[in-house]
């Protein structure tokens, strides 16, 4: 599979961003819900963001206080053998888990699909109980003029999706929590099949270990039945550990393509493609063998998160996927991949 990738990469980095607040540095920007209006690229990037921090004998971190209605400073000990810091996105402190940054999301604009003007500011940051640890990995899909952004909201009540929408890009109406605790990778299909809208998620089971792909469907995208488990993960392939939706799944002659991440045993983050039956999106015709996208260049193998590709949007256009994609959950990257060679790439 041949994965044309910008020479541009990475398109957007910390560096190119202002953070919130003075005391604070921008550590990643990353996995961004995409959609086009007219000739402009509109990417929904997640900003992560962590308190400057001058004291090599803490970890500081930000949360969103309720009460203040403000991010509120947190500090951790290294020394305190009670807190676990193995895993460097957590805090793992006495059995309760921290994030080890919070993140917003921000909006950014793009005539040529690759130089973007990010806004200075947050476009919608945590605002209440269930995003007081902050929100990521926003999805766009697009229904009659309303762009719906999904997205992962974390707080000490575990991880949700939650529902946005908005007209204009710039007024915000919050609709809540769509899917509940552990719950995120959800994808909203860009149109209906049967009438029906119809979701990607990802619920767990901690006590059978299970991290599969569901799908369900809804009249109103609130609310959310049929749940039917999807797809999961396949021993000794590429996506042996655990699977997520990644893009918005979207049609395509043959049926619904999706574009999702795969983790292998040494925590390694490809992305492949499955296709979905058209009228009855819960049956998986073909999966991709081989990723379609994999860590190669350093900056996909080197970051915050090493090897790491992750993408929430991409863009099918001239028969091409233009996928955004987070790199080592540090970047946003570009590269582009023949639709005709992942169809054929494709075996059931
Ligand atoms: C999680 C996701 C992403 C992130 C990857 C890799 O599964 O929620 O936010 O990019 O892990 O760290």
């Amino acid at each position: 599979m041949k994965a044309v990738r910008s020479p541009h990469n990475p398109i957007i980095e910390p560096k190119d961003l202002t953070p919130s607040r003075d005391d604070f540095e921008i550590i990643g920007v990353l996995n961004a819900g995409v959609t086009r209006f007219k000739d402009t690229v509109i990417l929904l990037v997640r900003v992560a963001e962590r308190p400057i921090n001058e004291n090599s004998d803490v970890v500081l971190t930000a949360v969103y206080d309720v009460g203040e209605k403000d991010l509120a400073v947190k500090e951790f000990p290294k020394s305190d053998p009670d807190t676990d810091f193995s895993d460097p996105r957590l805090i793992v402190r006495s059995g309760q888990t921290y994030l080890t940054s919070i993140s917003h999301l921000r909006i950014g604009r793009s005539k040529d699909d690759i130089n973007f003007e990010i806004d200075d500011k947050p476009t919608i940051s945590a605002a209440n109980e269930y995003e007081t640890f902050g929100i990521e990995d926003p999805r766009i899909t697009l229904v009659d003029g309303t762009y719906y952004i999904h997205y992962v909201a974390v707080s000490a009540f575990g991880v949700v999706t939650c529902l946005a929408s908005t007209q204009d890009l710039v007024n915000f109406r919050r609709h809540g929590v769509i899917f509940c605790p552990d719950n995120k990778d959800v994808a909203i299909f860009q149109g209906k099949a049967s009438d029906r809208f119809y979701a990607l998620h990802r619920p767990v089971s901690p006590l059978f270990n299970m991290q599969d792909i569901w799908v369900a469907d809804s009249g109103d995208l609130l609310t959310w039945g049929n749940h039917r488990r999807l797809l999961g993960p396949r021993p000794g392939c590429w996506d042996e550990a655990k699977v997520g939706a990644g893009a918005v799944p979207f049609k395509i002659e043959q049926g619904w393509l999706e574009v999702y991440h795969g983790v292998d045993r040494d925590n390694r983050y490809c992305l492949g493609a499955a296709l979905l039956d058209s009228a009855e999106p819960w049956r998986v015709l073909a999966r991709s063998t081989e990723p379609i996208l994999a860590p190669q260049s350093d900056y996909e193998c080197e970051g915050f998160f090493g090897n790491v590709v992750f993408s929430c949007g991409l863009l099918c256009e001239d028969d091409k996927l233009r996928i955004y994609y987070g790199a080592a959950d540090t970047t946003i990257c570009y590269a582009e991949l023949s639709l005709q060679e992942i169809i054929d790439s494709l075996s059931d």
